[in-house]
């Protein structure tokens, strides 16, 4: 038996409701082919970290320099994902302790710009992030931001990054977004700060594992500060990560610790160890390849059949799906494709005229059905599966085709 049954058991024996939404959870992951971006499937071996007893322990401060008694194993522990984070990018310093993608933004932000300090990120609705300024989130009130968008061709608009940084003048200029399916030039952005006498943060969440497996090109050593959730094409637990110059890294973690955070959750430091020793296996980068060779068909065969997608393809994982000019919204397609056993999220495409609880997009990801063991036949199912759903085919008529492939292709 493993730990893992064990915990189920003792949960099942104590609280039934809550073991049952668990085996819920399970069975729908199961059943389900997930195709938001920002998903993925870890290892089982990430996953028992999870329920391992370091949830129990407090262990504020770093290696070496806790607050607590008992910190000998946590300290461990981090060493060893520091270690392999810095191997896996190339970086000079890394902190694993943030608990997600946006407070790591907060405490590289909080140490690089300040309180009110000016920042300038890509807008929401052209593919950046919330914690990128927008007046929403945090970094929208504390700072003082700008913002850029993309051009009609659906690319970063590099002419109109400067023409803001000249304006606005900021202490970080940010590079990265959650829908852009494009390269993008560190290094052009890098100039630019270096213009302006601004900091430049690359929050790569999105694309990290790509970057990690060498399919991307890498903002490590072009960037100041590198920013990134763990559990999106990097497979980790979920969780973030900030790499750093060793410079800066000191500023960094006391942002992180006690600036925007109490206790790391030790039990994803574990998982996050454990992830990037996965990542630094070459079997890892032979599935980027094949993510990104994946998301490059999807984006194919959806444009083959008339779909319009953003910037014209994708050279990452994500293709982002402009749904004006049909029937229908991303509201409605995501709807549909539950019902065919599809898990989509509803996206703003740039320039949408639709409130984003509907949206005129839909954002779709390869890295958890190539997690599954898709190639290129497999996406070309799912392709017409999403064809068929825009043209407002029935999705009952693709539930056995969804069930077969996810009967086929297994949960790791
Ligand atoms: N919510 C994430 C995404 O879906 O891209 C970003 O934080």
């Amino acid at each position: 038996m493993t730990t893992q049954d064990l915990h189920v058991n003792a949960l099942r024996n104590q609280d039934a409701d809550v073991a049952d939404w668990l085996q819920r959870e399970d069975q729908r992951q199961t059943t389900t082919l997930t195709l938001i971006a920002s998903e993925n499937h870890c290892s089982a071996a990430v996953r028992e970290t999870g329920s391992s007893r370091l949830t129990d322990k407090y262990a504020e401060g770093y290696p070496s320099r806790r607050y607590y008694g008992g910190c000998e194993v946590a300290d461990e522990i981090e060493e060893l994902a520091r270690a392999r984070a810095k191997e896996l990018f190339g970086a000079e310093a890394a902190n694993v302790q943030p608990h997600s993608g946006t407070t790591a933004n907060l405490s590289a932000l909080m140490a690089l710009a300040g309180p009110q300090g000016r920042i300038v990120g890509m807008s929401l609705k052209d593919g950046g992030h919330l914690s990128h300024g927008h007046p929403k989130s945090h970094t929208g009130m504390l700072f003082d931001p700008a913002q850029y968008g993309v051009n009609d061709d659906g690319l970063i608009d590099m002419d109109h990054v400067r023409k803001i940084c000249k304006e606005h003048q900021p202490h970080v200029l940010i590079a990265g977004g959650s829908a852009y399916a494009r390269e993008i030039d560190y290094q052009a952005f890098a100039e630019i700060a270096r213009e302006v006498g601004a900091y430049l943060l690359a929050d790569i969440a999105h694309p990290a594992g790509m970057i990690a497996g060498k399919v991307l090109p890498s903002p490590v050593g072009v960037a100041d500060v590198v920013t990134m959730t763990t559990h999106k094409t990097l497979r980790g637990p979920r969780g973030g990560m900030i790499l750093a110059s060793a410079e800066i890294a000191k500023k960094i973690n006391s942002s992180v610790f006690p600036g925007s955070q109490g206790g790391p959750i030790m039990q994803q430091v574990a998982g996050k160890a454990v992830a990037f020793g996965e990542a630094l296996q070459p079997s890892f980068r032979e599935y980027q390849l094949q993510v990104q060779a994946n998301a490059a068909h999807l984006a194919a065969h959806l444009q083959s059949a008339g779909l319009k997608i953003v910037s014209g393809g994708t050279d990452n994982h994500i293709v982002l799906v402009d749904l004006q000019g049909t029937d229908v919204t991303g509201a409605d397609v995501e709807e549909r494709a539950l019902a065919a056993g599809l898990a989509v999220n509803k996206n703003a495409v740039p320039n949408d005229p639709r409130p984003p609880m509907v949206t005129s997009g839909l954002r779709l990801g390869t890295p958890a059905v190539t997690t599954r063991g898709f190639g290129k036949a497999e996406i070309e199912i799912v392709a017409d599966v999403v064809i068929g759903l825009v043209r407002g085919e029935d999705p009952a008529r693709y539930r056995a085709i969804v069930q077969d492939l996810c009967a086929a292709h297994p949960l790791p």
